[in-house]
């Protein structure tokens, strides 16, 4: 019955909680594979070091080692999120039968096999992504590389990366939005920083030469500002990523992450202006706690603000391609997937729940004060009870409901994986 209260008070300040309800249901968020095992994969030594200027740290216990360990956490995931996830699939998690390994550059769908299976089963569409780190023959530089064969290998990666993200997209008959990240920089001053973001424009070019039908796949460009070991210089810089996007229309589309600018930049500032020019855009919801840790996401005000943002500008009806990107190997991995996952859920939602019609009038009749005392007073409204509604719609625990459900797993599974 607090349902049915709070359905009142939201009623009573203009917004419907049923059509919030309903709206979300209908949105898809990609859940990344790659928190379930620190980002290791399974197409090379998986005690090799992550590369790429991109950290995990923590040695909690349980982490999945092999596809069917993946894919059974992820069902466990899958039992605890609400709303309409997508699969999230990065390259170096192709699935070789009988031992028959590839290297990155001769991936066939066919080692995505058992993942459209997954997907299938579950109905759930597949986004996909080529990984251009952790891997010998990052020099460290792929795509931006001086040395024609490392470059040669990366492009025949994206490629096949393409190939593969068409099948994922007509098996599952959902668009696989593809998304290439290269963690390509240098630790210290460049004394060339044209020639590396040349070679990049020029591989990325190479890559979407190869044919597709932009209906299916989507390809995306993830800028970056720096990482571990990268931190003077990336070839992917916001103005790269964005001028590269920006001069291949219906090729090509930006991916922000918000763990990647500098950390007074905010990405919920930048998503009305890349609507204004981009007919689509992709986001990586992240939390970068000083700086890109990829720490779980809360449902915290940056949170808010994005999700707000990508309501308001009209993005949830295929405008804005919502993805997760984080990896905690601290805590439970369940839970760090889990809980991350719902409070997108959460801040979705939260959003849709905002009066944002009366709050723009607001805004252009000069009510500001009036703006300030309505926004703030919504901060009180009762959320939790309209959340725990839309939780239960979808046939998964509301809060309070499902952590029990985490220690039985951790007991049963994670524990016996030493
Ligand atoms: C790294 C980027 C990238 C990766 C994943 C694993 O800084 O955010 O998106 O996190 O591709
Ligand atoms: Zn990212």
């Amino acid at each position: 019955m607090s349902y049915l209260n709070a359905k009142d008070k939201y009623k009573s300040n203009g917004v419907d909680t049923e059509a919030a309800i309903a709206k979300l249901r209908t949105v898809s968020v990609s859940l990344h594979c790659w928190q379930g095992d620190d980002v290791r994969g399974f197409d090379t030594d998986p005690d090799k070091p992550l590369t790429g200027g991109i950290q995990t740290t923590g040695n909690y216990p349980g982490r999945a080692r092999t596809p069917e360990e993946l894919m059974n956490d992820l069902d466990e995931v899958l039992k605890l999120i609400p709303g309409r996830p997508k699969m999230n699939l990065h390259a170096s998690y192709a699935v070789f039968e009988k031992g028959r390994w590839a290297d990155r550059d001769r991936l066939e769908p066919e080692h995505f096999e058992k993942w459209v299976r997954f997907c299938r089963d579950r109905g759930l569409g597949c986004d996909f992504n080529p990984t251009f780190f952790s891997h010998p023959k990052c020099d460290p530089l792929t795509l931006s590389s001086p040395h024609e064969d490392t470059r040669r290998f990366w492009i025949e990666h994206g490629k096949a990366c393409i190939r593969i993200s068409s099948y994922l997209a007509e098996s599952l008959g959902e668009p696989c939005i593809m998304n290439i990240w290269t963690g390509d920089g240098l630790k210290d001053n460049p004394s060339d920083r044209f020639g590396p973001r040349k070679r990049y424009r020029d591989s990325l070019d190479e890559i979407l030469s190869e044919p597709f039908d932009f209906n299916q796949v989507k390809p995306c460009v993830e800028s970056k500002v720096f990482g571990i070991g990268v931190e003077s210089y990336t070839a992917g810089s916001a103005e790269f990523a964005l001028s590269f996007a920006a001069s291949r229309p219906g090729k090509c589309i930006p991916l922000m992450d918000n763990g990647h600018y500098h950390p007074t930049e905010v990405v919920s500032d930048k998503i009305s202006s890349l609507l204004l020019f981009f007919p689509e855009i992709a986001l990586h919801l992240t939390r970068p706690v000083r700086w890109d840790s990829d720490h779980v996401v809360l449902f915290d005000d940056e949170t808010k603000e994005i999700c707000k943002e990508i309501v308001r500008c009209g993005g949830l009806d295929g405008k804005v391609h919502i993805a997760l990107d984080y990896f905690d190997a601290s805590i439970n991995r369940i839970a760090a997937w889990v809980t991350g996952y719902r409070n997108v859920q959460k801040a979705l939602l939260y959003a849709l729940l905002t009066p944002s019609d009366e709050f723009r009038r607001l805004q252009d009749e000069g009510r500001f004060t009036e703006l300030l005392v309505r926004q703030e007073e919504m901060k009180t409204m009762p959320f939790g009870d309209v959340w725990n509604e839309y939780c239960r719609r979808c046939g998964v625990p509301a809060d309070g409901e499902w952590i029990s459900e985490i220690r039985n797993y951790e007991e049963t599974v994670l524990r016996c994986r030493t």
